[in-house]
């Protein structure tokens, strides 16, 4: 269906070489997008733009850390000039520090708020110029769980995503009458390689998750797909400062007891 076309299009992913990134990326690119991926390690950018060339997907790719601003603007300008106007950008880099707020460093905290908050900031006021200019664009910013709930031991991680949230409306409202909408896709939890160390058989945090999560079963990455189509595509086009949550109810149900 055209509405949910990407033809013509080029969409810029942050991260983009596993997990959830390579996931919404592959669905953007079986749309019809062409891809930029970004990483900081030269071999995982490799092995994924090798990825996405075996399934015959048009994929660069650009090594920079999104937080380093000057980095960053120099890696988005080749980029225009290779590959012409940044249609869509996914704000998908991101780390995850799981230790206590007591005994989290503040260098931590920071680098943490840096990549998944300021990061995003970054890149989105970088491409947004040339969308303001076009009239057009789309803004995903992939939020979380944490945009809404507590959890402990991922104090900055919740913090940057609870933030992630309100950037992504507050932008949507700056930027919406330039016709450029900025939303989120908040993930529930997935199997990923970063839930890897919480996911391991007998680990109690792997039960509660399947049991909280009223599909009762962790997501999978392709689960994305659709979704960041969706909001990358002309069917979103009146949809602004939204965080669609893709997470198997979980944020719908306080739960149920264990023996239900
Ligand atoms: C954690 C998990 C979560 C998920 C995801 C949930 O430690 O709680 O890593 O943060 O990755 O963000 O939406």
């Amino acid at each position: 269906m055209e509405l949910f076309s990407l033809r013509g299009k080029t969409a810029l992913i942050t991260g983009g070489t596993h997990g959830l990134g390579m996931a919404m990326a592959e669905g953007l690119a079986q749309a019809g997008a062409k891809l930029i991926i970004t990483s900081t390690t030269p071999a995982k950018l490799a092995d994924a733009l090798a990825h996405y060339e075996a399934q015959g997907f048009e994929a660069s790719g650009y090594l920079f850390d999104v937080t380093d601003e000057a980095a960053a603007i120099e890696n988005v300008t080749k980029m225009e000039a290779e590959h012409g106007a940044i249609d869509i950008l996914v704000n998908n880099a991101g780390i995850i520090k799981r230790v206590l707020a007591v005994d989290m460093p503040v260098e931590d905290f920071r680098r943490v708020i840096d990549v998944d908050l300021v990061g995003a900031f970054i890149m989105s006021r970088l491409v947004a110029k040339g969308m303001i200019n076009r009239r057009n664009g789309k803004i995903i910013n992939i939020c979380s769980m944490m945009s809404e709930l507590g959890r402990t031991n991922v104090t900055a991680y919740a913090a940057a995503k609870g933030g992630l949230k309100m950037l992504t409306r507050n932008l949507a409202t700056e930027w919406a009458p330039y016709n450029i909408q900025v939303n989120g896709i908040g993930p529930g939890y997935y199997a990923t390689s970063q839930t890897a160390p919480i996911r391991v058989d007998g680990n109690p945090f792997n039960e509660f998750i399947i049991s909280r999560t009223p599909a009762g079963r962790w997501g999978d990455p392709q689960d994305l797909a659709g979704t960041a189509i969706f909001l990358a595509s002309e069917a979103s086009n009146f949809i602004n400062g939204q965080i669609i949550y893709v997470d198997g109810g979980l944020l719908a149900t306080i739960g149920k007891p264990a023996n239900e």
